[in-house]
């Protein structure tokens, strides 16, 4: 083969060799691909109050609750005595019209507003809120998931919280776009409060994990697999989470948690780095970050390979560790840009190190969506992103001479988007069907159950 000194043109390269022509098939490819959202708060409508939507919900989440108490003389402590439409208004005001709307939460509000072609410059919420209240919930729900080209979601579900525990209980059969995640975050951060809990609904357990405590938890959690067919098991950990240690946290992790993930085949989730209440007078908007300790992950990854881990840190600082441990362990699947890491600049930073140190083995982003517009804007938003990162990756690999395909960007994208996930939890069609379906055995008797 002739040496012409120029790389770009040695041998002859098929596939998609003009720039502009990537960067349009790129664009066409992420913008359009369905995807599974691995981790969100969302409920479908059957649990009631505990689904919202509608701009007093999107202006009152605790991203922009934080950031308007930077703006006005409203003391937290009123705040709270507020109706949550004053909330609204009073966010609305602050932070949109005094103020232009650039944080990226803001911003993701003028998002949603546009994508329903309401008024975006508006001084106030008259015409939002008309819109949202007007909305019928099953068509909005279809129209969301158009919108955020979302194909389903993975709720946060707490078998510890009894009003949601009270849904389950009641429901026939749930939206089947909205998949099951079994939280431990009280099991395994709370044991004391959730062993009480626990207790009143008749289960044989004590604070000092005595007597038959761990198999009484264990019957508890196998009731709650039973009901909620949950496809991970996930648990939100401190920043000073440490494994092996010799508190209470890591003896459930390793008597129950770990083999109940053995003998359902689940997945568990790690999300480490959340350094709770911080500024308690917040509330759900009180909580910072602080940098983690990655080996605690990859000891639990080399002391369990038959377990798979999904994994993702909060500080920016434990990405690339995140990135190499990934590396070491094809039993670690890292996803997502967390909480305090979703804004631009930082999942492009992000995006970019696992491209460059993982290929396509990682699951790039998840919503954290806690109202249902907000999987319009924080995919929207991810979407441009990751698009230009992995047409970055695209570039660099033809300036070295080789071109991609159009069938390659789809393949690549929808295993980010889909695949990665679906194969990691075993999400068959039939595992979806089943979901789709209440199974008659899982019929669970109110009280004592859970
Ligand atoms: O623990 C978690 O799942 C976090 O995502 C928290 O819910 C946090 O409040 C949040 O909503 N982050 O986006
Ligand atoms: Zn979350």
């Amino acid at each position: 083969m002739k040496d012409n000194g120029d790389i770009r043109t040695n041998g002859s390269p098929s596939g998609i060799l003009d720039k502009a022509e990537l960067r349009r098939q790129v664009d066409d490819i992420v913008l359009a691909t369905q995807v599974i959202d691995i981790h969100t708060h969302l409920f479908p409508a059957e649990f009631g109050r505990l689904s919202f939507y509608g701009i007093d919900n999107l202006l009152t989440y605790h991203y922009l609750v934080a950031e308007l108490f930077r703006s006005t003389d409203v003391s937290p402590e009123i705040f709270w005595t507020m109706r949550k439409s004053e909330q609204a208004d009073l966010v609305w005001t602050t932070l949109f019209v005094e103020s232009s709307p650039i944080s990226e939460a803001a911003r993701g509000v003028i998002t949603v507003l546009n994508a329903f072609g309401l008024d975006t410059n508006t001084t106030d919420l008259i015409e939002a809120r008309a819109f949202f209240q007007s909305r019928n919930i099953d068509d909005h729900i279809d129209r969301v998931l158009e919108l955020a080209r979302v194909d389903s979601v993975v709720m946060t579900n707490d078998p510890f919280d009894l009003d949601e525990m009270q849904v389950w209980n009641s429901v026939e059969a749930i939206d089947s776009r909205f998949l099951a995640a079994l939280r431990m975050d009280p099991l395994l951060n709370h044991w004391p409060r959730t062993s009480e809990r626990l207790a009143s609904l008749g289960y044989l357990v004590d604070s000092h994990m005595s007597g038959e405590t761990v198999l009484e938890i264990r019957r508890y959690l196998d009731k709650c697999v039973a009901r909620m067919r949950p496809l991970y098991m996930a648990v939100s950990l401190p920043d000073d989470f440490q494994y092996p240690a010799g508190d209470v946290r890591n003896r459930i992790i390793n008597e129950i948690v770990l083999p109940a993930a053995r003998d359902h085949r689940l997945p568990f989730a790690l999300m480490v780095g959340v350094r709770r209440g911080v500024n308690p007078a917040l509330r759900a908007a009180g909580d910072g970050v602080g940098r983690a300790d990655v080996s605690a992950v990859e000891r639990l990854c080399v002391e369990n390979p038959d377990i798979r881990f999904l994994a993702t840190f909060l500080s920016r600082e434990n990405q690339h560790e995140l990135c190499v441990a990934a590396r070491k362990f094809n039993n670690l699947m890292p996803f997502g840009c967390w909480w305090f890491l979703n804004n631009p600049s930082i999942v492009a930073e992000i995006t970019t190190e696992r491209f460059e140190l993982l290929g396509t083995t990682f699951i790039p982003q998840h919503s954290d969506a806690r109202m249902l517009e907000h999987l319009i804007y924080k995919w929207q938003h991810s979407r441009h992103i990751i698009a230009d990162c992995i047409y970055s990756s695209y570039e660099r690999l033809l300036s070295v001479g080789r071109a991609v395909e159009r069938e390659e960007i789809i393949r690549d994208v929808e295993k980010l988007f889909i695949g990665n996930f679906s194969e990691w939890v075993s999400l068959t069609p039939e595992r979806i069907q089943r979901h789709r379906d209440r199974p008659e055995t899982d019929v669970v008797q109110p009280g004592i159950e859970f």
